[in-house]
């Protein structure tokens, strides 16, 4: 059997590949699953950088709809949330690394909202991202309500959300709902760049600054000040810090380890 799910173990990154294309990548529980594995072995701290892109025409069509036919009661749809997506933005959140997501095609429901959970998205010219839940009755989950307005402000993200109308990458870029947008052919080996470059990075210091833009939309100014010290004092005990300051003075590259001791 095909696995849903290709890890890709390069020096000091990974790639994970969502692999179900005749379903645009659409979700269902074996390749959550496979998924959920993938992100837990990614956490080791000998994987410094991450990155998600999708097999086939699409990035991910979200829920896969045809496990959601049939039956004579209603699915409980919040336990399928609770058991899968969340856990899943949850898991890629939490990556002590950065995460760049290679969004290859139409990016729908899910799928679009699981790129926006990742760091850095760089997408195909040819994709799109479609909040598809208002085109069946559902509501945008997988933090989308969170990252969308976030990144695009409340007026788009609320037109786009109760429309589902679709957004091309370009407008995307445009409205920084992601980093930037690439020729098709370009986009895997751009993106497969920058990770392994992530790779060669101070990881703790970017664990930090995630840490730190994760708390800012729901911090004070005084609070975040104080984040800001207290990660700022953890950088600063870092091997990398000591290095990249050596290096700095010593006007050669750093060799960074990604090492917290
Ligand atoms: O259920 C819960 O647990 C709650 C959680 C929900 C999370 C969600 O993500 S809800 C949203 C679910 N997703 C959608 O509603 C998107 C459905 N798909 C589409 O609207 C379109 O496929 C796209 C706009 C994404 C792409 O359109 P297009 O024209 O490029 O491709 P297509 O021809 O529609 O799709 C290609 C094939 O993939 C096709 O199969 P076929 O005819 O070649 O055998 C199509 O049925 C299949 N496919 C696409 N999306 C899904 C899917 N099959 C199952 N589930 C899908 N989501």
């Amino acid at each position: 059997m095909t696995s849903p799910i290709l890890m890709d173990r390069r020096e000091g990154w990974t790639r994970i590949t969502l692999n179900r294309p005749d379903r645009l990548n659409a979700f269902n529980e074996d390749m959550h699953t496979a998924l959920a594995d993938a992100l837990d072995e990614a956490a080791d701290d000998a994987c410094r950088a991450l990155l998600l892109t999708g097999s086939g025409r699409g990035f991910c069509a979200g829920q896969d709809l045809s496990d959601r036919v049939g039956g004579d009661e209603p699915r409980d749809l919040g336990a399928t949330i609770e058991a899968f997506y969340n856990p899943l933005v949850r898991r890629l959140q939490a990556l002590r690394k950065p995460v760049v997501c290679a969004v290859n095609g139409v990016a729908a429901g899910a799928g679009a909202n699981i790129a926006f959970a990742c760091d850095i998205v760089l997408a195909a010219r040819s994709a799109r991202f479609i909040q598809s839940f208002a085109r069946i009755g559902l509501v945008p989950d997988s933090g989308g309500t969170f990252f969308l307005p976030r990144l695009i402000g409340e007026a788009r993200a609320r037109a786009l959300m109760l429309t589902g109308e679709a957004v091309s990458a370009e407008k995307a870029e445009e409205w920084g709902m992601i980093w930037k947008v690439l020729d098709d052919e370009k986009l895997l080996p751009e993106a497969e760049a920058m990770t392994a470059q992530f790779a060669t990075q101070p990881t703790q210091g970017l664990a930090f600054t995630k840490e730190a833009l994760r708390s800012s939309s729901a911090n004070d100014l005084d609070s975040q000040l104080d984040l800001e010290r207290d990660l700022q004092r953890k950088a600063g005990r870092t091997p990398d810090y000591a290095e990249g300051v050596r290096a700095f003075m010593e006007k050669r590259p750093p060799n960074f380890t990604g090492r917290p001791e």
